[in-house]
């Protein structure tokens, strides 16, 4: 019976596929005049042959598609930086009475050494001291300034609201992507990837967000080292390129068990073919942040179709674990009805796996979050921001995920 539910699942997943995708409620000014566009489908293997059992795609399909968006977005990371014992972590400095006592913080020093040489990057942890042990946790990839994410607590900003994350009885780490690889186009020199790299990057070597990415694996590494952290009860999350490398950490990294993906857009949750004016493209994004993806993925500006994959994948590879993607109603450049509807494709996937995944095909109200089984959408009013009323809807998602 469960396998003629799951080859069902997998029929409708090929017939939705080829819709067009037209619904009540779209953000782009041109909607009704989208170009049409032919997904790939996730639960095609590369022979051609239609994937249609959990073991299919988790032996199998999930591989090839890892690989995919590895070879033609993202790039991959060099077997030196992957070697466990490639990152020393150490926690420099412990506070038991933080936050009016409410809270342990930890300092965290991480130091990756390669080739007789090192870099270093830091992290902040904040423990719940009243919650049961142990707790699940939030880490924040943080893509602004370092005042968003200051441990003493002088200055608190909304990105980072620690007294309510940790309210909620969650422990929270955050750390400043620049310390790991600058987010600048002339930065190579000074991050992990020139670490690593022996040579001329490849065109399918790793680029900035998968460097990113590497780093909130790192701090998860020592995540699980602490007693004090659930383990599998990680959550990664991330503000537009911090939502972009979320999504593609819990891709890569099967230890998280949310991603939560705020306003990540082109190359985060949204499909790439979905194209409309006022977006942005895959030609925007290379030419203004080419060093965030591989060189592979400059072949796809204006070629959305050629692409082997679409972003629906990206979240398909967290299956059976949890992603939110949350949009803003203004924040038409990151197209919020194409972050929700990469979620919708993504589904199929989650249904094989046996989950119920989003559980609807329309977006909800602005400002109800709508969560099914393994997939969570909302959309908020206002502006591209990671803020209060985001953060509570990942609140209760993790709730939901991690204590059902
Ligand atoms: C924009 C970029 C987006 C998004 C955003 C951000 O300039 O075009 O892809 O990542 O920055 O990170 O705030």
């Amino acid at each position: 019976m469960k396998t003629f539910a799951r080859r069902m699942a997998a029929v409708i997943a090929l017939i939705m596929i080829t819709t067009s995708d037209a619904g009540a409620r779209d953000f782009a000014p041109d909607a009704t005049n989208l170009p049409a566009y032919t997904l790939p489908d996730p639960l095609k293997a590369a022979d051609g042959k239609a994937v249609t059992t959990a073991e299919g795609w988790t032996k199998s399909r999930r591989a090839e598609v890892l690989e995919l968006f590895r070879t033609h977005v993202f790039g991959r990371v060099p077997p030196a930086a992957a070697a466990a014992g490639a990152v020393k972590s150490e926690v420099v400095g412990v506070d038991p009475g933080a936050i009016d006592g409410t809270a342990t913080l930890k300092r965290l020093k991480f130091t990756a050494t390669h080739g007789g040489k090192s870099l270093v990057f830091t992290a902040s942890l904040f423990i719940p001291n009243a919650a049961p042990k142990p707790v699940p946790a939030f880490i924040l990839i943080c893509n602004r300034g370092a005042t968003n994410i200051d441990p003493s607590r002088v200055l608190r900003s909304d990105f980072w609201p620690a007294e309510e994350i940790l309210a909620r009885g969650y422990a929270t780490a955050a750390y400043q992507v620049g310390e790991i690889d600058p987010d600048r186009k002339d930065g190579y020199a000074e991050g992990v990837r020139a670490l690593f790299d022996d040579g001329v990057p490849a065109p399918d070597a790793w680029a900035t967000l998968s460097a990113w990415a590497w780093g909130a694996s790192r701090i998860l590494d020592h995540l699980e080292t602490d007693p004090a952290i659930a383990k599998g009860k990680v959550a990664v999350i991330g503000h537009s390129r911090g939502g972009k490398t979320a999504l593609w950490a819990a891709a890569q990294d099967e230890r998280f068990g949310l991603a939560c993906v705020n306003e990540s857009g082109c190359g985060g949750a949204n499909l790439l073919r979905r194209r409309f004016e006022g977006r942005e493209s895959v030609a925007r994004i290379n030419k203004n942040f080419p060093y965030w993806f591989n060189a592979n993925f400059k072949r796809y500006d204006n070629r959305e179709d050629d692409l082997p994959v679409d972003h629906h994948m990206l979240s398909a590879l967290v299956a059976p674990r949890w992603v939110h993607v949350g949009s803003a109603e203004e924040d038409l450049w990151a197209d919020p009805r194409g972050e929700f509807l990469g979620l919708v494709h993504a589904a199929p996937v989650y249904a094989l796996l046996g989950k119920k995944g989003l559980g609807a095909r329309e977006m909800p109200p602005i400002g109800v979050p709508l969560r099914g089984d393994g997939l969570a959408y909302h959309i908020r009013a206002g502006k591209h921001n990671l803020g209060l009323e985001d953060w509570q809807a990942y609140l209760d998602t993790a709730d939901r995920a991690f204590r059902p």
